[in-house]
């Protein structure tokens, strides 16, 4: 079950016609490809995606899966929105709830495990290894977890283990945190368990039903077995303006982890049908991630290129990504900024050039100088 609902508050202008799964990525891949990838490589065939906040693009983008090889007549893939019922409907409140109310699609395939995942992390992860994990351990909840700084520790949900890995304390996002150990907010659960909790917490009015903030605490209230399952790869939470831009930049680094060109462990997406790049004449691309569809005619440099992108003669990109379909002019300079899809940044215009990252939401048209 993909957790693919939130709104995604914190990346701001480039969630605001877009859920935070769907928000272009690495040149040729939106989010939630990197999940989607991991399930159909871990040989997993049955996927729920909850859907909530603009889910336009992402539906639009999934499809019926077939790009992950998850267009299947039994199982495959699919989204489940919030509905209406006899007794009345809601928004999905908390991360909890959206499974909560989709107990009834997943007692369809009766199955023993449920695995709950986000849709907004970017890493390569074999589910399965974890799975196994979680079978020998006879645990009820296995949560895949990694280290993460001490001033990092406040986003997530932070626990402490013993040897054996058992989890021995949980606070959702504390401010004076224990530890640094983080859950990824990858969770599996044996079904009859965690069917109980929901059931009792969605009795508990006074709860957020949020898997972090309420199912998990109360799991270990309960002396239930919980394991930490460590991770021990790249994986990033791109939920901020700055670990997206970060993660976009990691790409281009010749040692990075992600390998998108790995054989083993493809990230597949759903792409536009572009003619090819083209790179003319007086051009200089470095460093950079440019993909079908672009035309480029001045500098690039240390930036990610999504399909469509035109860069006139005389403008300098550097340090940015540039999603699909945005037009530069010429003499235009941009540094250290992400430009959404759709833009036109007329000629002679100066974006970025400063410390903090600049962000330009789709569809904008920019003139002059924009630094924030
Ligand atoms: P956050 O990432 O802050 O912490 P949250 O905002 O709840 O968690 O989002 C988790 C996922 O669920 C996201 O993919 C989001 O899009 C989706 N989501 C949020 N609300 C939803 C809703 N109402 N319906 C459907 N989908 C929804 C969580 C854990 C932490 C952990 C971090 C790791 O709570 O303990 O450390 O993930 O990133
Ligand atoms: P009826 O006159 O048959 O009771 P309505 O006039 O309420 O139906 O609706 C006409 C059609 O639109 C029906 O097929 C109904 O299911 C559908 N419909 C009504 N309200 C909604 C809604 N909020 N969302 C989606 N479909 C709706």
């Amino acid at each position: 079950m993909i957790l693919a609902g939130g709104q995604g508050s914190r990346l701001k202008k480039l969630t605001q016609n877009n859920a935070k799964p769907a928000v272009p990525f690495g040149g040729k891949y939106r989010i939630i490809d990197f999940t989607l990838s991991n399930c159909s490589n871990s040989g997993i065939d049955t996927v729920g995606i909850l859907t909530q906040y603009k889910p336009l693009t992402l539906n639009d983008h999934i499809g019926i899966g077939t790009h992950w090889d998850l267009d299947r007549d039994v199982g495959g893939v699919s989204l489940l929105p919030p509905y209406m019922t006899s007794t009345g409907g809601n928004w999905y409140k908390g991360t909890a709830n959206a499974i909560y109310q989709n107990i009834h699609f997943i007692d369809q395939y009766n199955p023993k495990y449920v695995l709950i995942l986000s849709g907004d992390h970017v890493y390569k992860m074999d589910y399965m290894k974890m799975f196994n994990y979680h079978k020998e351990k006879k645990a009820d909840v296995t949560i895949a977890v990694v280290n993460v700084t001490l001033e990092q520790a406040s986003s997530f949900g932070i626990m402490n283990t013993d040897k054996d890995n058992i989890i021995t304390s949980f606070d959702e996002k504390p401010k004076k945190p224990k530890s640094t150990l983080a859950s990824m907010g990858i969770y599996i659960f044996t079904w009859e368990k965690l069917k109980q909790y929901l059931i009792e917490d969605g009795k508990d009015k006074t709860s957020d039903n949020d898997f972090g903030k309420d199912i998990i605490p109360k799991m270990l209230a309960s002396k239930e077995k919980l394991y930490a399952y460590p991770f021990d790869g790249y994986w990033k939470d791109v939920g901020t303006i700055t670990s997206y831009w970060e993660a976009n930049m990691y790409l281009l680094k010749d040692d990075n982890e992600l390998k998108l060109n790995d054989d083993y462990w493809k990230i597949y997406s759903n792409n536009p049908i572009c003619p090819p790049q083209y790179i003319g004449r007086e051009a200089k691309v470095k460093d950079s991630i440019v993909v079908d569809g672009c035309i480029v005619l001045g500098e690039v440099t240390n930036s990610v290129l999504f399909p469509g992108v035109f860069i006139s003669k005389d403008s300098k990109v550097k340090n940015s990504v540039i999603m699909p379909n945005t037009r530069i002019e010429s003499n235009v300079i941009i540094d250290k900024a992400i430009i959404g899809e759709r833009c036109l940044i007329k000629e002679n215009s100066v974006i970025g050039k400063n410390k903090e990252i600049v962000v330009i939401p789709d569809n904008k048209e920019v003139k002059g100088n924009f630094n924030n």
